[in-house]
């Protein structure tokens, strides 16, 4: 059954200890209830009914859910505040009660170095075991550039790139290692290697073995939203609505891997900033985050030196874009996502704990 309407976390600011809702987390209070079990709550929702052909907003104070003008939705609404207000567990070994920090690893040949594959590879270890030192919770590695445009990867090549990586960093780190691919045999062997989660840009429908070999690997996975193809997938993206439609694709997705047999614990969601979507899109995405919060599980936001920011400040060069990227990360941690996907660990680390501190009023026990 088609959901009827969609409820966005609004008015959010930092849980004060002594304003936090201790005993009946299902009874929603003035003082807000808390998003996603985190140090942030939410005093307000805004209730989107999709129309023809607009999205219809309307706001309502959490004091108000339960009675008034809300009457006959409030059941449905119960259940989604519960999916919004619920701690969510720990996630590859991580708890997510505050931001955590993945580092993008890419390993292209023009990436690091020309000076063939063994360069490359230690190239990206070292990487890698710098964004570790700047404070990185995950290493992402990829090897497919799924940027777009870029041209499809043969799973040799991209077995040859990504696996070294892994068994090299899994030696020298304790830090999360994810696999950035859309391909089941590169999901297997870097399981083997020792990855710990799937990062999987199309949300496993690229291969149709992915899922299966998803359940037997027994890791958890990144399901992220994608409109087509990474070659073509920014000719022409349409949408009736992009926020709630990414939100109905996400738990689709979530449904087919709990069917399969992947626990909803074991998933983390992601609206795919860049991935089929043109800058309004993208924006309204970035706008909009804190509604994915209903799906029930943690959320991953990945806009680090992306299109969006080099169109909205006109900054043709992706390593130009460093402060912009700093803003998403902060616009993402602000609608309470667990963990931002990004280049510039060390400045996204400073960004956080500042940000953390202003929010919180203190500089103490915030780590
Ligand atoms: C400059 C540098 C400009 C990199 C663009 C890019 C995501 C992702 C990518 C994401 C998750 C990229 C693998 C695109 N983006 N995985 N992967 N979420 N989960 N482009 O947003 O970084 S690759």
């Amino acid at each position: 059954m088609k959901r009827s309407i969609y409820l966005q976390p609004t008015a959010v600011f930092w849980s004060r200890a002594e304003r936090r809702p201790i005993d009946q987390p299902d009874i929603p209070e003035w003082r807000g209830l808390p998003l996603a079990g985190g140090q942030l709550s939410f005093a307000a929702l805004d209730v989107l009914t999709r129309g023809s052909p607009n999205t219809t907003r309307r706001t309502i104070v959490l004091g108000d859910a339960f009675s008034g003008d809300w009457g006959r939705e409030a059941l449905a609404a119960a259940d989604i505040l519960q999916e919004l207000s619920e701690q969510r567990p720990r996630f590859a070994g991580m708890s997510l009660d505050r931001p955590r920090i993945m580092g993008i690893v890419n390993v292209t040949p023009d990436s690091f170095s020309d000076g063939g594959q063994f360069s490359s590879t230690e190239a990206a270890i070292a990487h890698g075991l710098k964004l570790v030192e700047h404070g990185a919770d995950i290493l992402d590695i990829g090897g497919e550039s799924t940027r777009p445009k870029s041209d499809a990867v043969a799973v040799d090549d991209e077995l040859r790139r990504v696996i070294p990586v892994i068994e090299g960093l899994r030696a020298r780190t304790d830090a999360v290692i994810s696999v950035d691919t859309r391909k089941s045999e590169v999901m297997k062997r870097a399981a083997e290697a020792g990855a710990d989660i799937l990062n999987d840009v199309s949300a496993f429908t690229h291969d149709p073995e992915a899922l299966s070999v998803a359940v037997e690997t027994g890791l958890p996975v990144i399901l992220m939203h994608a409109q087509g193809d990474p070659k073509t997938m920014n000719d022409d993206p349409k949408y009736d609505d992009v926020v709630l439609d990414v939100f109905d694709y996400l738990e689709g997705r979530i449904q087919a891997c709990v069917a399969a047999g992947i626990p909803k614990t074991k998933i983390v969601a992601d609206p795919g900033i860049g991935f089929g979507k043109h800058l309004h899109h993208n924006v309204a995405v970035m706008a909009g985050l804190s509604l994915y919060h209903g799906l029930g599980v943690a959320l991953l936001l990945g806009a680090s030196r992306k299109k969006m920011i080099g169109e909205l400040c006109d900054v043709a060069d992706a390593k130009d874009r460093v402060p912009g990227s700093l803003a998403c990360a902060i616009a993402g941690v602000g609608a309470g996502v667990q963990i931002v996907r990004v280049h510039d660990v060390k400045e996204t680390k400073q960004a956080i704990a500042v940000w953390r501190a202003c929010m919180a009023g203190t500089e103490k026990g915030l780590d």
